[in-house]
């Protein structure tokens, strides 16, 4: 997941880290020691393992023991550098623009503390900086066990980008963790949409509660949350079909699904690979309708990551999970420090 990004990052962090380590060098190189001559190359067409250090690794070694403040001069170039890798990677502006001010106010006048390596402030740097847009993620597990039954969960979003699929494996992960769920076919307007959502509920073993093509989709969610409470059913998660928010028509149906159903949540869906655009969407979305957190889809095909670093700062409400693939259990709780550790933490 993110692999470009990765890629990205860890190629500022290590542009970062030489220009402060450059900065503290001093002027004339030291000379090399030339490798010991009784240890020739076990073969001539590998690559030699115990090569002299490079130019980065004895700077490194050599700051470790030298007095270091990072000045702004020292990081400039570097930071405009990890700006434009930020914004290539379709991180939202005022995002890239809080990481790179957080990552400033990180480095710049702080002293080395003693036996850290330039690279290990960096790292921490960075660090701080992409937690802090990436917000706390929500832990649904915990609202569900601490809210009263039946927590009723409505997923917006527009077409085609995985709400129908997210309801499913979310009904499946809800019920390995030994909770009972129920889904309404609220997408009522799309041909085979309440098909769609009845096979995958037969297969993850949960019961639908579905009326026929064009019926009233607020009707069928009063139903299923009738179902619910009947039943002392734990969750009610409810598929709502495709919209963009300039269709009135169906903007207007969604304001009617909520005053009947009374979400104690509305989900907005969309997915990791539209970028920037998921960002404005959701956007749109919590304007019009109101969203309570995001799930973001299909992270599994995206390389770039700019919509689930942005997502969560850019509408101030939390990522609730990820979509990593078609099966059911293709989907992870969004743990911000999970993913800043996979974008930082080993290569070089
Ligand atoms: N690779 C990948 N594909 C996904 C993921 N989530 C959904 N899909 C696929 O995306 C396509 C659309 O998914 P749906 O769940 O039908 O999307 P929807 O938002 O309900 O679509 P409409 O009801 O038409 O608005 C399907 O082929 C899914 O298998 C994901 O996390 N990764
Ligand atoms: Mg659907």
């Amino acid at each position: 997941m993110f692999g470009g990004l990765r890629e990205r990052l860890q190629a500022a962090r290590n542009r970062l880290s030489s220009s402060i380590g450059a900065a503290v060098a001093p002027p004339a190189a030291e000379p090399v020691v030339a490798p010991a001559a009784s240890a020739p190359a076990a073969h001539p067409a590998e690559p030699v393992k115990n090569a002299a250090p490079s130019f980065v690794d004895k700077v490194k070694v050599l700051v470790l023991e030298r007095e270091l403040i990072v000045s702004e001069k020292n990081i400039a170039d570097a930071l405009s550098e990890l700006e434009m890798t930020l914004l290539e990677s379709d991180v939202a502006l005022p995002v890239t623009d809080a990481i790179i001010v957080n990552v400033r106010k990180n480095l710049v006048g702080k002293h080395r503390k003693i036996g850290e390596s330039v690279d290990a402030m960096v790292v921490n740097a960075l660090k701080l900086a992409l937690l802090d847009v990436l917000g706390k993620g929500f832990d649904l597990n915990e609202y569900i066990a601490s809210h009263p039954h039946p927590v009723k969960i409505l997923f917006t979003g527009v077409n085609g980008t995985g709400k129908t699929t997210s309801v499913a494996k979310i009904g499946s992960y809800l019920h390995k963790q030994g909770f009972t769920v129920v889904i309404g076919a609220g997408d009522t307007y799309r041909a085979g949409a309440i098909e769609q959502i009845a096979v995958h509920a037969g297969r993850i073993g949960i019961k639908v509660i579905q009326h026929k093509e064009g019926a009233d989709p607020s009707a069928v969610l009063f139903d299923t949350v009738q179902y619910a409470i009947s039943h002392k059913i734990d969750v009610v998660l409810a598929d709502t079909a495709g919209r963009f928010h300039n269709k009135s028509n169906l903007m207007n149906q969604l304001d009617k699904i909520k005053r009947v159903m009374k979400p104690d949540l509305v989900i907005y869906v969309d997915e990791a690979v539209a970028g920037n655009d998921a960002v404005i969407r959701a956007a749109e979305f919590d304007r019009t309708v109101g969203a309570d957190a995001i799930v973001l889809t299909k992270a599994d095909m995206d390389s770039r990551g700019g919509a689930a670093i942005s997502i969560a700062h850019t509408i101030g409400k939390p990522l609730m999970f990820l979509g990593v693939g078609q099966g059911y259990d293709d989907i992870i709780p969004f743990d911000p420090a999970g993913v800043v550790d996979e974008l930082l933490d080993g290569a070089d």
